[in-house]
């Protein structure tokens, strides 16, 4: 079977349909092809495993994996720009790079074959989703280096869909756009849709009387409580997508509308382990690692995402195992005054909270000996007792999270969108 084999565009991947026995036949025998390209192409990989006393020979079965180094995202940057590809620069036929929030990029790149490798995967994601060939598909997630623009465009093209390229930003006309265009499908960040939202109701129109009926949200943490949020105010399925550019892009796991319980990994392409963040050790939750089996250019082996979750069994496609929803990367904790708070806890009982908007932040201060953590969030239209809902919300941390936190209420719409990736933390301790 070539990559999954060459289903018709809307059809089940025949890889969809494999039993557990055959897909873990196929990963094995992919792992051992890629651990040996890895260690014959890449210098890094060859002397990673060297050091560690394991030879591409050593992989007899999955579980012997553990025997592998891990890669982290300072290996990467380590070989900066282009020391971790496998292939030579002229087979190589596209470039991403994630710019992080501190130090170097982190470069990518692929093969054509790697570039069909993604929009095979996120066709499957599209599909998982509810997405049909035929059905016209807005993407707002950012065109550029940024993997969201074009992974979901190659995708949505290849699940013989038509698209609406219109990238992040200018949201007046986004709306504008979905109008007159009526799209089925959305592709964008959890935390765009809102502002679209907003944008929806500031026109005057109803969002739940748009063309949209599906929207694949991702590249940021966003709660069960936002979809419900999403889904009832625009009358769609919102279902998560995961993804990152080390790996691939978008498209390395799908929820399926149909169950809506977690994210389908594609696992015939990248294997999952969870361990724990500290030892490294597998652990049954932790922090997602991940080996790609058929890539190219830029094959990773034990991937430290940082992301974490829970590996859990199949359903909606039941040889895949799946992810829980990502409660956070470990570098988003926020330890306050001892106690560990992830951004997305906040956002559950912000949701909760009668009169408060979606729309917060955090913002972290050190006032005088000790850190303060202020929920800075807007109400929503119509609030008539501020001090009651923030009263609200601070007892709902203290009892859910075990923190005590300030709550600040600013009037609707006065804390900035973002047009991509959100960013939940504000940390002034320094200044
Ligand atoms: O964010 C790829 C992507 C684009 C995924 C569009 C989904 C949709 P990076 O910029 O490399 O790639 O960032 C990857 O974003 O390690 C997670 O921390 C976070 N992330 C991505 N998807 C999700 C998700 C893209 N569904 C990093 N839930 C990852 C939570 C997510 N976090």
């Amino acid at each position: 079977m070539r990559y999954g084999g060459a289903p018709e565009p809307g059809e089940l991947d025949p890889a969809e349909r494999l039993s557990r026995d055959e897909l873990a036949a196929l990963q094995l025998e992919r792992l051992r092809r890629i651990l040996d390209h890895a260690y014959r192409n890449v210098p890094f990989y060859r002397r990673s495993f060297d050091a560690h006393g394991v030879h591409p020979d050593d992989c007899g079965e999955l579980a012997d994996m553990a025997r592998f180094p891990f890669t982290t995202k300072e290996d990467l940057r380590d070989n900066y720009p282009f020391g971790m590809f496998a292939v030579p620069r002229e087979r190589i036929a596209r470039i991403h790079a994630s710019s992080g929030t501190t130090g170097r990029p982190t470069v990518v790149g692929y093969t054509r074959g790697d570039v069909e490798l993604w929009a095979e995967v996120m066709a499957r994601s599209i599909r998982a989703a509810g997405g049909r060939p035929g059905q016209l598909v807005h993407v707002a997630y950012g065109y550029g280096l940024f993997t969201g623009g074009l992974g979901a465009h190659y995708g949505a093209e290849r699940l013989g869909c038509a698209v609406v390229p219109v990238s992040g930003g200018m949201t007046p006309r986004q709306v504008r756009l979905i109008e007159d265009f009526r799209p089925e499908v959305i592709m964008v960040t959890p935390s765009y849709l809102l502002a679209l939202l907003d944008e929806f109701e500031n026109q005057g129109l109803d969002p739940r009387r748009s063309s949209l009926r599906t929207a694949i949200l991702g590249a940021e943490p966003w709660t069960e409580d936002m979809r419900a949020e999403l889904e009832d105010r625009f009358d769609l399925h919102a279902v998560d997508v995961y993804g990152l550019s080390e790996v691939i892009g978008p498209g390395v796991a799908q929820e399926c509308v149909e169950t809506k319980d977690g994210l389908h990994v594609w696992e015939d392409h990248f294997y999952p382990e969870t361990v724990d963040p500290f030892t490294g050790q597998a652990a049954e939750s932790g922090e997602l690692v991940l080996t790609t089996l058929t890539k190219q250019a830029m094959p990773v082996i034990r991937y430290r995402t940082r992301d974490l979750t829970r590996l859990l069994p199949g359903t909606a496609r039941p040889a895949f195992r799946r992810i829980e929803k990502i409660t956070g990367r470990s570098d988003d904790l926020i330890i306050v005054r001892g106690v560990n708070v992830f951004p997305t806890q906040i956002e559950e009982l912000v949701l909760r909270t009668p009169g408060l908007s979606p729309h917060f932040q955090l913002r972290l201060t050190r006032p005088g000996r000790l850190d303060v953590l202020t929920v800075v969030v807007e109400s929503r239209p119509g609030l008539t007792d501020p001090e009651r809902a923030a009263a609200e919300l601070r007892g709902a941390v203290r009892d859910g999270v075990g923190v005590r936190v300030e709550v600040e209420i600013v009037g609707p719409e006065t804390l900035e969108r973002s047009v991509g990736k959100l960013k939940r933390v504000v940390d002034s301790r320094d200044n």
